[in-house]
C-alpha cells in the first residue's frame, strides 16, 4: 500500500499554542493521522520546532511547517510503501538535512512520521500498539511483548509548568508493581483527589497547572513532598508499599550557568552541593525515581549523583533528548540509569525506537513520556504498550490532553486482559 496524499492543518495544543494535524492517505483508502505537542522546559540540544515568528499567535503559528508538509515532504513521500517506517523516516531526514532538523521543523517531520505509523496500522488492521511492537521487534534482538506501563502521575505542579515558587517541576506518584494498571490508576486518582481535598481545607489554591497538577504556592520542595505522603496516607495507602513518589527537578531551569538557585527556599547551590541536597532529600523521604536532578551539561554532577545513589532510578531527559549518541556517551559514562522518551525530542518514530533500543541493551529503564504542551493524540500510550517501556509519564489524571493517554491505556488494557 502506498501513500497517496498527506494534508496538515493548524490546530491548538494543551496551552492554546498552535501546532500542528497531519493525515495521511493511501491507495488503499486507509488513513492515519496525527498530531504533534510541545515542551516548556526544553533540553538545548532537541530537535528543532519551526514556528512561523510573525504577527499571528505571538509568532507560534505553524503555517510554515505545514507548508513545509504540503510542499516538501508530501511530493518526496508519494507513492512510497507505508509499511516501510523507517525508509519514511529516512527520507524525511535525507530531505531536512540538518542535525536538529532546523529546514523542515521536526513538529512537520514527526506529525508526518506518527500519522505513517497510524495509516500503516489501519491498513494492516492491527492495533497502533501491535504494529509499534511488529516496528520496534523487527529492528531489535531484544524483542518486546505487550505490556501495561506503570504511570507517573505528576500531581504537584512547579518550575516552567506553573506560576508558584516551588523550584522542582514535577511531584509525581506511582503505584505499586503488584496492582493491575486499572488498579494502580484508580488508587493514584485517589491520591490526587485527597491532595486536592488537603490542599483546600488549608486554604490553599486547587487551580491546576500545564500538566494537570495542583500549583499552591508553597513554601519548599519538601513541603510539597510532606503534602504528597499526607495525601497518600489520608487516601488509606501505605507510602512506599502501595504509591511511591517520583521527582522531575528539570534543575535546567534553575541553574543560572554558575550555581542552582533554589527560589523558594532562596538558597545557592554549586553542583556538589546539589548533589548532596538530593542524597538528602531521597533519603528522607524515600523517592524512588529523579529525573533530570542536574543541568543538562553537567556532566560531572550526573556521573557524581548516579554513583551516590544505589536502587534509585536517575532519569535523563533534557541531558539525552531522546537521541542515540546522548544517550550513549550517558551508558558508557555511567550519567543516570534511565531515559525518558519524547519522540518530538528527535523527530521521528524511527529514532524514537532505536534509541528505546539502546536504551534495552544496555538495561537503561526506558519511560514514554508527553509534552507539557500536550493534543488529545494518545500516540505514546501505544508506543509505551508497543515497546514493552514498563513505565510512562503523562500528567495528572486531569484535563483531557492528559487524560486521553490514561483513557487510551485503560481500553487497550482491557483488550489485552478482558474482565470476564
Ligand atoms: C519534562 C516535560 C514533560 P516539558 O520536563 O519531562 O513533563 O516537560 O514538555 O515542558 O519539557
Ligand atoms: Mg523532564
Amino acid at each position: 500500500m502506498q501513500i497517496k496524499s498527506i494534508d496538515a492543518i493548524e490546530i491548538l495544543d494543551s496551552r492554546g499554542v498552535p501546532s500542528i494535524h497531519t493525515s495521511v492517505v493511501l491507495n488503499s483508502g486507509h488513513k492515519g493521522d496525527a498530531m504533534v505537542p510541545s515542551g516548556a522546559s526544553t533540553g538545548k540540544k532537541e530537535a528543532f520546532e519551526l514556528r512561523d515568528n510573525d504577527e499571528r499567535f505571538d509568532g507560534k503559528g505553524t503555517k510554515k511547517a505545514i507548508e513545509n508538509i504540503k510542499n516538501l515532504i508530501q511530493p518526496a513521500l508519494l507513492g512510497k510503501p507505508i509499511e516501510e517506517q523507517e525508509e519514511l523516516d529516512q527520507i524525511m531526514i535525507n530531505l531536512d538535512g540538518t542535525r536538529q532538523k532546523k529546514k523542515l521543523g521536526a513538529n512537520s517531520i514527526l506529525s508526518v512520521s506518527l500519522a505513517c505509523t497510524r495509516a500503516a496500522a489501519n491498513a494492516m488492521n492491527l492495533p497502533l500498539y501491535d504494529y509499534i511492537r511488529i516496528l520496534f521487534n523487527s529492528k531489535s534482538d531484544k524483542g518486546s511483548t505487550l505490556s501495561m506501563p506503570k504511570p507517573m502521575l505528576n500531581i504537584f505542579n512547579g518550575g516552567a509548568h506553573s506560576n508558584n515558587r516551588i523550584d522542582i517541576q514535577e511531584f509525581m506518584i506511582m503505584p505499586s508493581d503488584d496492582v493491575s494498571f486499572s488498579e494502580g490508576l484508580k488508587n493514584c486518582v485517589q491520591v490526587y483527589t485527597s491532595l486536592k481535598r488537603l490542599l483546600s481545607s488549608k486554604g490553599w489554591s486547587t487551580n491546576v497547572g500545564d500538566e494537570g497538577g495542583f500549583a499552591p504556592n508553597l513554601d519548599s520542595n519538601e513541603e510539597v513532598i510532606e503534602y504528597l505522603i499526607k495525601a497518600i496516607k489520608s487516601a488509606n495507602f501505605s507510602y512506599g508499599k502501595d504509591i511511591f513518589i517520583s521527582l522531575d527537578c528539570a534543575a535546567s531551569e534553575f541553574f543560572d550557568g554558575k550555581n542552582y538557585i533554589l527560589n523558594a527556599t532562596d538558597e545557592t547551590f554549586s553542583s556538589d552541593g546539589l548533589v548532596e541536597y538530593y542524597v538528602k532529600l531521597i533519603k528522607k523521604f524515600d523517592i524512588k525515581s529523579i529525573e533530570d536532578p542536574l543541568h543538562e551539561d553537567d556532566w560531572d554532577g550526573w556521573i557524581k549523583l548516579t554513583s551516590e545513589l544505589n536502587g534509585v532510578q536517575i532519569v535523563g531527559d533534557d541531558i539525552f533528548v531522546t537521541q542515540r549518541e546522548l544517550l550513549k556517551k550517558g551508558i558508557d559514562s555511567y550519567a543516570g540509569n534511565a531515559i525518558l522518551i519524547k519522540p518530538n525530542q528527535v523527530g521521528t518514530l524511527t529514532e524514537s525506537l532505536e534509541s528505546i533500543q539502546l536504551a534495552k541493551e544496555n538495561e537503561f529503564n526506558t519511560i514514554i513520556s508527553h509534552r507539557s504542551g500536550e493534543t488529545e493524540d494518545p500516540f505514546i500510550a501505544d508506543l509505551a504498550v508497543g515497546v514493552d517501556a514498563k513505565q510512562i509519564k503523562t500528567g495528572a489524571p486531569s484535563r483531557s490532553d492528559r487524560n486521553s493517554k490514561y483513557n487510551r491505556l485503560l481500553i487497550i488494557e482491557n483488550e489485552l486482559y478482558p474482565k470476564k
